[in-house]
């Protein structure tokens, strides 16, 4: 019987259920617990807000599963020796398709200038068709080709950009430059690594056209906070929708909150839905079993 360790104290009632029903419909006889002897454990369920942080006496484990897509919090624990998995949910990838369609959809249609009306002003301006409206997606992944696609769905002409390189998407530094420079409404939805943090800094913002608007699901460290608040102030980046950030909570007296040209959602952009989710882990865990490639390895190395 396989042992798989739920650590997510906080997340167990969602699971309690689905879990044990997705491994049985994968065909994996599977105790699921809370507590376990450690060396007895063969699979870990994790995630950042587990207060599991030693995994060295976990000798029997061969996968820890993250209920997370972004794993920054966990890549660099020393102790973790084994396979980690991430999360690629369609729930969440559908939540997070979502998130950035509405988003866009309320700064291309200029939404907020007749849902906040308090002169009762009649300006009958038409914004202009999503074909005339430019996005770029920074970050082609699992999230962000689903954004993308959802996105020229509506006739966004839709540039992406990602690390290596791939059919119809930009990649390097030349292709970021371009990439900032041709578009009105910037998402950026890259992992946070040492590679990505401070990504989007004073000098790649004053690339992107006057006005433009950035929507950052991704993770807080990609913006250096500094230059956008200057870059709003200016007035040379028109908005920005921000969903994550280096501290969360966003501490009550961070400029963001009271900033005119700032929308701020509390981490809610896309959240990992339990049901499908179970099924993703319930497949790893059978994987792991017939000795089948894991999905959704995280590379320690590239730290995504
Ligand atoms: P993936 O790993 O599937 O995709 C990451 C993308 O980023 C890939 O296209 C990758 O390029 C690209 N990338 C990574 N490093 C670089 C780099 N140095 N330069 C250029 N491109 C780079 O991740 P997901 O799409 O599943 O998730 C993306 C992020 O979204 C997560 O890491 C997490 O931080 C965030 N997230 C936020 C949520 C929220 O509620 N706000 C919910 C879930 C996730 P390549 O394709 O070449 O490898
Ligand atoms: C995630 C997140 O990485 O919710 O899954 O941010």
């Amino acid at each position: 019987m396989t042992t798989v360790l739920f650590a997510v104290p906080g997340l167990w009632a969602d699971y309690q259920a689905e879990l044990p029903k997705a491994l049985a419909e994968a065909g994996v006889a599977a105790e699921v617990v809370t507590e376990a002897a450690p060396e007895t454990v063969d699979y870990i369920v994790y995630a950042p807000s587990s207060p599991l942080q030693d995994f060295s006496p976990y000798t029997r484990a061969k996968a820890v599963l993250s209920l997370w897509a972004g794993v920054e919090r966990i890549v660099g624990n020393a102790s973790l020796t084994r396979p980690l998995c991430r999360m690629v949910d369609p729930g969440l990838t559908e939540g997070m398709v979502e998130w950035v369609v509405g988003h866009t959809l309320r700064h291309h249609l200029g939404m907020d200038r007749h849902t906040v009306n308090p002169g009762h002003a009649w300006d009958p301006t038409c914004p202009p068709l999503a074909r005339e409206r430019p996005v770029t997606v920074l970050g082609m992944g699992a999230l962000g080709s689903a954004c993308a696609e959802a996105l020229r769905a509506l006739n966004f002409p839709v540039t992406g950009w990602s690390r290596t390189a791939k059919p119809g998407c930009l990649h390097g530094e030349d292709g970021l430059r371009k990439a900032l420079a041709g578009a009105e409404i910037v998402v950026t939805l890259l992992p946070k690594t040492p590679e990505t943090e401070n990504l989007l800094n004073a000098e790649r913002l004053a690339l992107m056209p006057k006005g433009a608007v950035i929507l950052n699901p991704g993770r807080g460290a990609l913006i250096d906070d500094d230059a956008l608040l200057a870059a709003l102030d200016a007035g040379h980046i028109g908005h920005a929708t921000l969903d994550v950030f280096r501290v969360e909570p966003l501490p009550p007296d961070h400029p963001y909150w009271t900033h005119p040209r700032v929308t701020v959602t509390p981490h809610i952009a896309a959240d990992t839905r339990a049901s499908s989710a179970a099924r993703v882990i319930a497949e790893n865990i059978r994987r792991g079993e017939a000795g089948e490639p894991f999905l959704h390895l995280v590379d320690r190395a590239r730290g995504y």
